[in-house]
């Protein structure tokens, strides 16, 4: 089998070392597909990137036909099927929101610009680093000739975070709870427990405390990074990267079950089109199909509003620092 050229950026950071043994090991394109990494680092990080692929080496994992590291966009993006897009600048003490999204919007102008270059014309590029959502829009806006339906961000960690808060809440096991995330991952972002389900019962009937699941419950999954931050001295990675690949696995392999990932809006929900929105998709054969029709009552849709209206302002900022065309 040929073997599939797979882009990591920010290789040596937390979550790309969580990422990197378990797609040598097959666990996104099975134990079958053969796959070439090909890890982007910047320059300063290179000797640490160095010692991960040493380890991966080591682990002489049956699949791993090649291991490139570079940090030259051009050999990273060359031939690439598949884009893990993970490595960004943080927010640091005193810097202005805007600056941090002016900051990423070049970094995310150049990767758009190499995918666009050099990787293959069915290239499916996911997302991380944050603010995921916009830099995904600016990534699929640069890259004009890859069509918008093959960029995603990630929004599948706080789908996660809702499901196993709802079930620790009734006392059952995560598998059978659904919850859709909709709008920005960021602390506006909206978990939808009007239609979570348990075993196809509503959740809002079970659970019956409706100030818990508006109160409590929203902002146990809007800050549960926050928290993460607080008890361990670092951001969530683990579970970054197992959400991560999860969502490429369910882009690859197919769901027909919904599932929760940022796409390129069309106006559902309300959220203008162009932005980049979590929303219910299925998927098949590497193609995403939004779930449209789902009806919200007045406080879910005011919450919907409220992060439509923060993805709206992170564009204005893009488009007012002459990132993007309007
Ligand atoms: P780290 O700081 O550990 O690693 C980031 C790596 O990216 C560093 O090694 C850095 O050298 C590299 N990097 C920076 N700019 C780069 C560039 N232009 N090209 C290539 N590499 C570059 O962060 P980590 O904990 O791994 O988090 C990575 C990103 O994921 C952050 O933006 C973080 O905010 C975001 N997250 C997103 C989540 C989501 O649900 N969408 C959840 C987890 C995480 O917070």
């Amino acid at each position: 089998m040929t073997p599939i050229k797979v882009v990591v950026t920010g290789a040596a950071g937390q979550i790309g070392y969580q990422i990197l043994f378990r797609l040598a090991q097959g666990e996104v394109f099975g134990p079958n597909q053969p796959i070439i990494l090909q890890l982007l680092e910047l320059e300063q990080a290179m000797g640490a990137l160095q010692g991960v692929v040493m380890e991966l080496q080591d682990c002489a994992f049956p699949l791993l036909q090649g291991v490139v590291y570079t940090s030259d966009l051009k050999t990273a993006f060359d031939g690439a099927n598949y884009a893990f897009l993970v490595g960004s600048v943080p927010r640091k003490a005193g810097m202005e929101r805007s600056d941090l999204l002016a900051i990423n919007a070049s970094i995310f102008i150049d990767q758009g610009r190499a995918l666009n270059q050099y990787a293959s014309d069915d290239v499916r590029t996911l997302v991380v680093g944050n603010p995921c959502n916009t830099n995904c829009m600016i990534a699929s806006a640069t890259a004009s000739d890859i069509p918008k339906e093959q960029f995603f961000a990630m929004t599948m960690l706080d789908e996660k975070r809702a499901r196993s808060q709802l079930a620790e809440r009734l006392n059952v096991h995560h598998r059978d709870i659904e919850c859709i995330i909709y709008g920005n991952h960021s602390s506006t972002l909206f978990p939808d427990y009007w239609h979570s389900t348990y075993k196809g019962k509503l959740v809002v009937d079970l659970v019956n405390d409706p100030a818990w699941l508006e109160g409590a419950f929203i902002e146990n999954v809007q800050q549960r990074g926050a928290k993460i931050i607080q008890a361990r001295g670092a951001s969530s990675a683990g579970s970054a990267a197992n959400a991560a690949l999860d969502t490429m696995r369910l882009i690859v392999n197919g769901s027909d079950t919904p599932f929760s990932v940022a796409i390129h809006a069309n106006g559902q929900y309300g959220a203008t089109k162009g932005l980049f929105f979590s929303m219910p998709c299925l998927s098949k054969n590497g193609i995403l199909t939004p779930i449209d029709h789902i009806v919200h009552n007045a406080m879910a849709r005011k919450r919907i509003e409220i992060t439509i209206a923060e993805l709206e302002s992170e564009r204005n900022i893009v488009i007012s620092r002459g990132f993007m065309n309007a």
